[in-house]
């Protein structure tokens, strides 16, 4: 796949990450399950058993371009609400509050990873080089308007809510199929070097999660153990409807019942 220009991101495939799926595991399932929160409304930093090794790793460099894309994608998204007020813009999806929550998951990912985000993911893309100004010619309706998911591995803005997940499921299995082809190739041919692993991310709000489409690609997710990661964002409302409404229990612990493990983080 495509993408190898774009900056190598924060972390690799280590033993961290197994010892990971362990622990959020072995935590999932309680109501009572704390959020993992390493850093305090009031900029405390605290600890975690686990994530704190992953917030070690980042020097001062790092955390600073984190924040400097944050404050770069609130501003881009200041200026378009105020350009869709203008009526320059037929629709703007403000992501104002979640800008943590995707430039932290969108640096995680690796060039060779393919997203599949939204309508909501500006900071995300922002972390896959997507031009910004193309953003704003979707939301403008102009009909060449959008940008070619294979330069940046970061699929077009879906607005059928919840209509990305089996597509990225699919994509996913896509992926674990190809590789085992690429396993077999290399196998057969000795010193050839092995295709860097790839996954797939996939964005909803909390208002998608009741959507039929998350639970059935939920269950292809886990039945065939599709290299996927679920990123579900909760900022507490679906237009006037509130979470409350979408989920008796944390969302999170829902995974448990698909079974594979999930983790609730203070975005
Ligand atoms: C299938 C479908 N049903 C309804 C809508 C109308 N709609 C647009 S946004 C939205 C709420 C979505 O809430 P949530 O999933 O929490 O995401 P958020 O917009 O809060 O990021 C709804 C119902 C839609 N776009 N697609």
């Amino acid at each position: 796949m495509g993408a190898t220009h774009l900056p190598s991101t924060e972390f690799d495939g280590t033993e961290l990450d197994d010892q990971l799926e362990a622990e959020a595991e072995a935590r999932q399932g309680d109501p009572a399950e704390p959020m993992i929160q390493l850093l305090a409304p009031d900029g405390t930093l605290g600890s975690d058993p686990l994530f704190s090794a992953y917030a070690d790793r980042l020097d001062a460099e790092k955390l600073r371009g984190f924040y400097a894309d944050m404050a770069k994608i609130r501003r881009f998204d200041v200026e378009s609400t105020a350009l869709q007020r203008q009526g320059q813009l037929s629709l703007w999806v403000p992501l104002t509050g979640q800008e943590a929550a995707q430039i932290g998951s969108g640096r995680a990912s690796q060039p060779q990873d393919y997203i599949f985000p939204t309508y909501r993911e500006h900071g995300v893309a922002l972390t896959r080089n997507v031009d910004l100004a193309e953003l704003l010619r979707q939301f403008r309706g102009v009909s060449n308007g959008g940008w070619n998911p294979k330069d940046t591995n970061f699929h077009l803005y879906t607005l059928v809510l919840a209509a990305q997940t089996p597509h990225a499921v699919g994509y996913a299995m896509g992926i674990q199929r190809d590789q085992k082809l690429a396993a077999a190739a290399a196998e057969a041919v000795p010193g050839q070097p092995a295709e860097p692993k790839a996954a797939v991310m996939v964005y909803f709000g909390d208002g998608a999660s009741s959507e039929g489409d998350v639970h059935e690609s939920m269950v292809f997710a886990s039945s065939y153990k599709a290299p996927v990661v679920f990123f579900c964002q909760n900022n507490h409302w679906a237009i006037s409807v509130p979470s409350s409404v979408q989920t008796r229990i944390p969302l999170s612990n829902r995974a448990k019942g698909y079974g594979f493990p999930g983790i609730r983080v203070d975005g």
